[in-house]
């Protein structure tokens, strides 16, 4: 499993991939400060894994692993080629899973591209560049089907239907994993690898005063408020101590 680390810049993408896979790459307080993405595979831990492997006295033991990938900031505009652009959308097509980081302390010292901590603003500027991508995968999908369509296929119409569906909600500003599939649109969901229907986990950064006092910090809550509306979870994690 593919775990894509997503968000602004400089907001701790790169301290949590350290943290989970201590690779010891650079975090530092600049803005796209990564560029190329950084790769870790890291075992899953599992007690059960050892208790087995002595029942069995099996030679090797393999547990599963999870691999992580450390992505470029993404910025307003990336999906038309804005700060690094739109190669980093093809990095994120490329997970399984999104890890969304959302910048949940104040400290003066860091700098955030937006000049202020706002979870809300800032999750809905990266969900808004992967629904835009989304739309241009699907503009591409409706091009295609109305042309099958002109030429008097009949079978594309409920293609079509299901494209023009989905584009409406995407226009909306909601992702695709939140959208109301009806059971004929499964086939034709399996080759459109839309960045919003991935599963997507929402990761607060916070403070050291913050932690294990997460509910009394109002960017954790409007990060959990995001979360549920997004149908996903959100965890909080002080980035900076846990890479210590
Ligand atoms: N105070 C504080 N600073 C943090 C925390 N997490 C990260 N930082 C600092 O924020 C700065 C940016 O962290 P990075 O991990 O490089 O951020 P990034 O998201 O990978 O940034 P880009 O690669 O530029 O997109 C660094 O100076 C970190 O030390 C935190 O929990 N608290
Ligand atoms: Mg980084």
């Amino acid at each position: 499993m593919k775990i894509g680390i997503v968000g602004l810049p400089n907001v701790g993408k790169s301290t949590i991939f350290n943290a989970l896979t201590a690779a010891g790459v650079d975090s530092a307080n600049y803005p796209f400060c990564t560029i190329e993405p950084n790769v870790g595979v890291v075992a899953v831990p599992d007690e059960r894994l050892n208790v087995l492997g002595r029942m069995y006295a099996t030679k090797k033991i393999t547990p599963a692993v999870i691999e992580f990938v450390d992505i470029a900031g993404l910025v307003k505009g990336a999906s038309k080629g804005e700060g690094l652009g739109n190669q980093f959308l093809s990095h994120i097509r490329e997970t399984d899973a999104i890890a969304h980081v959302v910048r949940c302390f104040d400290d003066t010292n860091v700098v955030h591209v937006e000049g202020s901590v706002d979870p809300k603003r800032d999750v809905e500027t990266i969900n808004l560049e992967l629904i835009f991508a989304d739309l241009e995968t699907l503009e591409r999908k409706i091009d295609r089907c109305g042309k099958m369509l002109k030429s008097g296929e009949k079978k594309y119409k409920l293609e079509m239907d299901f494209y023009t569906r989905l584009k409406d909600w995407l226009e909306s500003g909601k992702a695709a994993r939140s959208f109301p599939y009806e059971e004929q649109d499964s086939e034709f969901t399996k080759d459109l690898f839309l960045l919003t229907s991935k599963p997507i986990i929402y990761i607060a950064n916070v403070s050291e005063e913050d932690i294990n006092r997460e509910s009394e910090n109002p960017h954790v809550k409007a990060l959990s408020e995001i979360a549920r509306a997004d149908h996903a979870e959100m965890i909080t994690v002080c980035a900076s101590i846990e890479q210590e």
